[in-house]
């Protein structure tokens, strides 16, 4: 607790995925490293985090986000650098929202008799946290904030591309002279997170990743006394209505689909659009596309940056070709790809049919599958048609059928006239395979108390 250890795992390299450069070797931690950290955690728990009143965790919360703030370039140049997302992303979204999380839940560490959990409520003890690389430090800061501001410790495993963040974030902790033991970062893969997980001394599990894995962690702890939150995949409809303010929904289609290469679990990745619009919508929709900028994750003028990995690139490709063989019809923005490193263009695939597996399984890219309807019937039950229910747009001008679709919508988070927004004060958290609880506002802090 409270350093830097050597694991005793085989090391393993993180790349740049925009030019295949090693960026660094880190660190595999094995079963006896989980071990260590779990028990650092125990200790930090049992001696110091559960016992300090809320308002004196507040400050080291409050410290934290600040010092998030003051080193915000850094950590958004290091997050562009192993990610492979634009710096503008980076810079303007993900680290303003992180600093944002840990500021909104230092205001509840001493409230939290108001979180709806009963007059005093109590926190958890060890939390296990793993997370994946498409959000690396705003995901640690949806898992770890309101884990700390409701007093408990954690052990928290970033995803094996992309653990840079959370090792700097590891000094801020120390920079905030966090108490040793209460934030515990452990790098490695699969095995990592899977000693972490079915570790005996840790008493809740957070999860957010595929549905696949998901489910996996949900067998490993059934039967046990660990209270779990699971946030999966998605495949959301954003659905267009022909009275929407049409720029303005093709810019919330290209941000929905596009935004982070698609690496987004509620991503806009099926466009359902009316059929009297569609024509125009999809001409305008293919111009606006053309004007996407792709390339160096760390040039501020990028829109589209890397894939995160060959192995995601090549599942982004699979899926796509099986596209075509299915006979959906791929556009694609012609442009010269980087030789180097992990690219695919943003691609749109019309003609295609519920059935096609591009209209069924999170691609988890920037690729958008488009599907038209006739009437709010249809295109509700297209919508719902999907194992997943993680988020949904709506656009269209009549607040009357806003209000009537979302309420018909089987979906955690519901946009109208716009999507991918996203605030420390607002649940966020999926219906059906998309995973159960939820991160985020009041209703985050249920997940750590009890
Ligand atoms: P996952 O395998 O689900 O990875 C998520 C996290 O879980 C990573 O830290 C991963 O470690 C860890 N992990 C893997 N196996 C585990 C196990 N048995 N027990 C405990 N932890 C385990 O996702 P992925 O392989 O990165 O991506 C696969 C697909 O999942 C993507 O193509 C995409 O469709 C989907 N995905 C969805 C999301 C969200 S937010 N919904 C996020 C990422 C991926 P390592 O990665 O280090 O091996």
């Amino acid at each position: 607790g409270g350093e830097f250890v050597e694991g005793r795992g085989t090391s393993f390299k993180t790349i740049s995925p925009a030019t295949e450069e090693v960026l660094a070797e880190v660190a595999e931690a094995d079963a006896a490293d989980v071990d260590a950290a779990v028990k650092a955690a125990r200790r930090a728990y049992d001696k110091v985090w559960s016992r300090m009143p809320g308002r004196e965790r507040a400050k080291y919360l409050y410290r934290i986000a600040r010092i998030i703030q003051e080193r915000g370039r850094e950590l958004a140049v290091l997050e562009s650098l192993d990610n492979g997302k634009p710096i503008k992303e980076s810079r303007d979204v993900d680290v303003p929202t992180v600093a944002a999380h840990f500021f909104y839940y230092a205001g509840w560490a001493d409230k939290l008799e108001y979180a709806g959990r009963g007059a005093d409520p109590q926190p958890l003890g060890v939390a296990g946290q793993v997370i994946p690389w498409n959000f690396p430090l705003l995901m640690l800061a949806w898992k770890i904030a309101p884990a700390l501001a409701c007093g408990n410790t954690v052990v928290l495993k970033p995803a094996e591309t992309t653990p840079l963040t959370a090792l700097l974030f590891a000094e801020i902790c120390q920079q905030a002279d966090l108490p040793p033991g209460v934030v515990n970062i452990v790098t490695g893969a699969g095995a990592t997170g899977q000693a972490l997980v079915g570790h005996p001394d840790v008493d809740k599990v957070a999860f957010t990743g595929s549905t696949e894995v998901g489910k996996a962690i949900a067998r490993a702890v059934a039967g046990t006394s660990k209270k779990v939150t699971l946030e999966l995949g998605g495949k959301a409809a954003n659905i267009v209505f022909d009275d929407a303010p049409i720029d303005q929904a093709v810019e919330g289609i290209v941000d929905g689909i596009f935004f982070n290469q698609g690496h987004v679990c509620c991503a806009g990745s099926r466009l359902l659009v009316q059929e009297s619009i569609s024509e125009e919508l999809l001409d305008r929709l293919k111009r606006r596309m053309s004007t996407l900028r792709m390339g160096d994750p760390l040039d501020k003028n990028t829109d589209i940056g890397a894939i995160n990995s060959g192995e995601q690139l090549k599942r982004i490709r699979e899926l796509s070709d099986l596209g075509d063989a299915e006979g959906a019809e791929r556009w694609e923005v012609a442009c010269d790809l980087p030789t180097k490193g992990y690219w695919f263009p943003p691609t749109l695939f019309t003609g295609v049919s519920q059935a096609h597996r591009i209209a069924r399984e999170e691609i988890f890219g920037p690729v958008l599958s488009v599907l038209t309807f006739r009437t709010p019937a249809e295109a509700v039950e297209k919508a719902n048609n999907t194992p997943y229910g993680l988020s949904a747009g709506v656009w269209t001008d009549k607040g009357s059928r806003i209000l009537s679709v979302a309420h018909q919508l089987r979906a955690g988070v519901v946009w109208a006239n716009t999507f991918n927004k996203f605030d420390p004060t607002s649940p966020f958290g999926g219906f059906k395979e998309s995973g159960y609880g939820r991160e985020g506002g009041r209703h985050g802090l249920e997940a750590y108390l009890k």
